[in-house]
């Protein structure tokens, strides 16, 4: 057959959805009607990102209106309108999002048996330069919906039952795991539905490409710094890997999910400096530090990754696509959050390139 010039069959999230759906007899659907609000809140998300450009002439996010209002900032809004849509579905019992302390309970006839951890508009330091954000989520499944607490929220990251994140970059595209395979849609602005474009990713089993904030170098342990100097003066012949690093989770991943290679958020020595993240005057990262719990790790180190809505999710899909993803001590899907807001150091991407800074762990040891 000649290409055809205009695609006229399209595999929208929903349809790829209703269909995996088919191959499980039971389900009823919820799933789908969960997926569809999600999905609504990414579509908000990326209409007000691309509008955010404009704010200074059209007042948006931050700034004060004709009317004399404040307006919501981005992340703020991003927010509500997750937390909105997904307790709307009537397909949840309880949200774990960055941008709340405490875990929302849904309680009568809206709740359903989905629990959802999610950070609504990750990459916050890329905000207000218009560079790729995005939001991430996890999904587990709740036992007994009649009787939900906190204990069915901190289970390990192998209970997820799906996972993703959409990125708000040059287009806008969402990547999908609902434990079989992974698939990447991208927004079609024109029809407002997402298509699926990268249909069933697969990590190269080796990069070409580290990504780490190298700024924290000095506050690194000795596996991190010597797995990184290894990628910039390989002593086998091989050529040296190159750095990206744009700073967004969901957009660094994205490309490591693509092109294949690493990515490293490190455990980071604790610096009198480095405490100032956690005791600004922001009072969201102030309850965040007062929510770090310690686990196993040295007191000494600060961890960056948030376990239930950055590492579970981006492992899940890691996995789920030929990769690996390693705390430096775990499977990091094996890791058991025991609060809502715990962090864990992650290095996640392709299969071979993990297996490395493994190897440089278990040396250490
Ligand atoms: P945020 O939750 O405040 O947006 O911070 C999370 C982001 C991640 O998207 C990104 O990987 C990381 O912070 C970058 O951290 P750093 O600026 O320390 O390199
Ligand atoms: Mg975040």
């Amino acid at each position: 057959h000649a290409a055809e010039a205009q695609r006229t069959d399209l595999m929208t999230i929903t349809r790829y959805v209703l269909n995996e759906q088919g191959r499980h007899p039971e389900s009823r659907g919820d799933f789908t009607i969960l997926l569809s609000h999600i999905v609504l809140g990414c579509k908000f998300v990326a209409s007000a990102v691309n509008k955010a450009g404009l704010a200074k002439l059209i007042g948006l996010a931050g700034d004060t209106n004709v009317q004399g209002e404040e307006q919501k900032k981005l992340d703020v809004l991003s927010n509500e309108v997750f937390v909105k849509a997904l307790v709307s579905s009537g397909r949840t019992c309880v949200l774990v999002s960055e941008e709340n302390e405490e875990a929302i309970f849904v309680d009568g006839p809206l709740r359903g048996k989905y629990c959802v951890c999610f950070d609504p508009l990750d990459g916050s330091s890329n905000i207000d330069c218009g560079v790729s954000i995005g939001t991430i989520f996890g999904i587990y499944m709740i036992k007994d919906k009649s009787n939900v607490t906190l204990e069915d929220v901190l289970q390990p990251g192998t209970n997820m039952l799906a996972a993703g994140y959409c990125m708000y970059g040059s287009s806008c595209t969402l990547v999908l795991s609902t434990g079989n395979g992974v698939n990447g849609f991208t927004l079609d602005p024109s029809l407002g539905e997402f298509i699926l474009t990268y249909p069933n990713i697969k990590i190269p089993t080796r990069g070409k490409i580290y990504s780490v904030n190298e700024g924290n170098a000095k506050n690194w342990d000795a596996p991190v710094t010597k797995f990184v100097e290894k990628c910039k003066f390989p002593q086998d012949g091989s050529s040296p890997k190159s750095l990206r690093y744009i700073g967004s989770m969901v957009a660094d991943v994205h490309r490591t999910l693509l092109y294949g290679g690493i990515f490293l958020y490190p455990a980071d020595k604790k610096s009198p400096n480095g405490k100032l993240r956690y005791a600004d005057a922001n009072s969201k990262l102030k309850s965040r530090a007062v929510n770090m719990h310690l686990c196993s790790w040295s007191h000494t180190y600060m961890w960056h990754g948030s376990v239930l809505y950055e590492v579970f999710p981006m492992s899940f899909l890691m996995e789920h696509a030929g990769g690996q993803a390693f705390t430096g001590k775990q499977r990091a899907l094996e890791l058991v959050p025991r609060k809502l807001h715990d962090r864990s150091p992650i290095f996640l991407g392709s299969y071979d390139d993990v297996e490395d800074i493994k190897a440089m762990y278990a040396s250490e040891s």
